[in-house]
């Protein structure tokens, strides 16, 4: 029925007169679907995969802040989070892996997920040089970890 007003008032006056024409009608009509549409679905902010172990990794100017530093092969999601005053971002580099997060502006914090399989990543800063400044660190994978004397070594009987 709107519809139908609305092609018959659009052939018979001038564009202008029409959206008036047609803001009035949808005011008088605008009492069907009420206002309160407020439920707008507000995910909750997500973080970490699921099945995956999450790392956190704090980026400030000028170092790089990673939860844990020795880690099983397995799935894992760095939440990285930019604490410090200038635009930072992570990579991780090693073992035929090599990904980044987007560059984060102070304040920012990005997900980044990665397979890691048994070896030794470096873990850096690719803005600028903030690598060579210091923003990089190492990262373990596997069972060869220097610092505990191998007690938890691996024993193939995993996932
Ligand atoms: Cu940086």
């Amino acid at each position: 029925m709107a519809t139908t007003l609305m092609t018959f008032v659009r052939r018979n006056v001038g564009p202008g007169l029409a959206a008036g024409a047609l803001a009035g009608i949808l005011v008088a009509c605008g009492g069907g679907n009420g206002d309160g549409g407020d439920s707008s679905s507000s995910a909750p902010e997500q973080t970490g995969e699921p099945g995956t172990t999450q790392v956190d990794v704090k980026l400030v100017d000028f170092k790089m802040e990673l939860s844990e530093r020795t880690l099983k092969a397995g799935d894992y999601t760095f939440v990285v989070k930019n604490d410090g005053h200038h635009d930072h971002a992570m990579e991780i580099e090693g073992s035929g892996t090599e990904q980044e997060t987007r560059t984060l502006a102070p304040g920012e914090s990005a997900n980044l997920t990665v397979s890691l399989k048994d070896g030794k990543y470096e873990v850096y800063c690719p803005v600028d040089d903030h690598k060579g400044m210091g923003m990089k660190t190492e990262l373990t994978v596997g069972g060869t970890a220097s610092m505990d004397g191998g007690t938890d070594t691996t024993d193939g009987n995993g996932y």
